[in-house]
């Protein structure tokens, strides 16, 4: 079927377009028919826009194409706009022409509002799901994040560089690996960019990647999924205080950014975006745990902070804050030790909303050092020999973090499960859609 190219996006019929001819494209979100007057509302990615349509104003071939209309029937139409103080966006448009592209069946989920439809059933119709306007924000901000880091780490002098995701050796602990069938060997999915990075920095100084990091996590938890967007950076002669500082850039950015841009959309979810201020409050680990046995959650010292523990330091300060100077046996191995102390580590945790959003480190640039950490931790450095080469020509001291992209988005847009924020996820139970 002929149909005319889409010249407008829904949000862009305003008022001050009043005359003007405009295509649209898009699906019927809902039909009110009134006898000889039908209102039509047009959905696309961007908004909805009512169009409407009289009997007699339209030719008779319009009348009876909008009268078959179902919802979420894929439509073109051509139209006049039209400055409206009945209609609720202040503007109309009227259809002289209507395409019908495609028809719909009845959808197998409620996408209006009217039945709740519980998160699992929601993402076996995932693709029906993502239609709900919710959800078309939801995505919408997640580009816009996208795009505020980006244009932060360039700011900062990084680059963005792509590393592979099949790669041979572990490198945040050798039980979360997926295997792959690579021909006549096993290889492994990445579970982050890590040692790419490091090595990075000896030739591009200052790099960063988001791409998709995989994970055999077995917990099935609301923030835990086995594919996620690691945002990565990396940055040669800097240390964990100068990457934080990046972090918090990135982070402040992020939510300026979609403050500006998404503030009225989101406040119609209730949903409110304030922007922290830098710079973030640091506390020690050995701080955090005096915090926690003082509200009552006693650890030991050389354990990982538990979730509950982050939410009770959250609760403590508010805003996002770092913990810094971990216990170095609990980092993974290529973290650098204090000199003045290696038992603690140059290495720091972000924290929003009680959830870790990214972490990070100084690392060990000195091939015998880091190849004595790998010792430590039971590694053998035979397996490590192609990365351990890069340290025998002028490796730079350096650093960097990564960051989870959902959980970011989880805490940006308030939601309580990360698969809110995630197109298809992949969970332990998840592998479709
Ligand atoms: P880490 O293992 O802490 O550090 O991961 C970095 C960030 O990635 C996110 N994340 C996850 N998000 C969703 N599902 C998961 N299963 C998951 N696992 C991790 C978290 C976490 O803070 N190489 C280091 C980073 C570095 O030091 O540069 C690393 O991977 O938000």
């Amino acid at each position: 079927m002929e149909f005319p190219r889409k010249t407008h996006w829904t949000k862009d019929i305003r008022p001050e377009l009043d005359g003007k001819e405009v295509v649209l494209a898009g699906w019927v979100w809902d039909v009110r028919d009134l006898g000889n007057i039908k209102f039509i509302l047009l959905r696309d990615r961007e908004g909805i826009v009512q169009l409407t349509v009289k009997r007699g104003s339209v030719t008779d071939n319009v009348w009876s194409v909008v009268s078959t209309l179902n919802r979420e029937d894929a439509v073109v139409v051509r139209g006049v706009v039209k400055a409206s103080r009945i209609a609720k966006a202040g503007v109309e448009v009227f259809p002289s022409e209507v395409y019908v592209v495609a028809r719909s069946k009845p959808l197998p989920i409620d996408i209006w509002g009217s039945v709740a439809t519980d998160l699992d059933t929601r993402l076996r119709f995932r693709p029906v799901d993502l239609k709900r306007p919710i959800n078309l924000l939801i995505f919408r901000v997640e580009s816009e994040v996208a795009r505020v880091i980006r244009e932060t780490l360039y700011s900062h002098g990084f680059i963005e560089v792509f590393t592979p995701k099949i790669i041979v050796t572990s490198t945040e602990g050798g039980a979360e690996l997926f295997a792959v069938q690579y021909f006549e060997r096993v290889a492994y999915l990445a579970q982050s960019p890590q040692l790419y990075k490091e090595e990075l920095t000896a030739s591009l100084e200052r790099v960063f990647e988001i791409a998709p990091a995989y994970r055999a996590e077995k917990h099935n938890t609301n923030y835990h999924l086995n594919e996620f967007i690691s945002v990565d950076i990396e940055e040669a002669f800097a240390n964990y205080m100068d990457v934080m500082n990046v972090l918090e850039d990135v982070i402040v950015n992020v939510y300026r950014r979609v403050s500006d841009v998404f503030k009225d959309e989101l406040n119609k979810y209730g949903i409110e975006v304030t922007v922290p201020k830098k710079p973030f409050r640091k506390i020690t680990y050995d701080d955090a745990l005096g915090i926690l046995e003082k509200r009552g959650l006693r650890m030991n010292w050389g354990e990982d902070i538990p979730k509950r523990g982050l939410e009770i330091l959250s609760e403590e300060f508010g805003e996002p804050f770092f913990i810094i100077h971990f216990p170095t046996d609990i980092r993974a191995f290529y973290t650098k030790p204090l000199e003045s102390d290696p038992r603690i580590s140059e290495s720091f945790d972000l924290v929003i909303d009680g959830l870790e959003i990214a972490s990070g480190s100084s690392r060990i640039h000195i091939k015998e050092q880091l190849v004595e950490a790998l010792k430590r931790r039971g590694l053998n450095p035979e397996n490590f020999e192609s990365h351990l080469m890069v340290y025998d020509y002028g490796m730079p001291p350096h650093a960097g973090w990564g960051m989870g992209l959902y959980r970011l988005m989880m805490v940006l847009l308030r939601r309580t499960n990360i698969r809110e924020v995630v197109l298809y996820p992949r969970d332990r139970f998840r592998l479709e859609p």
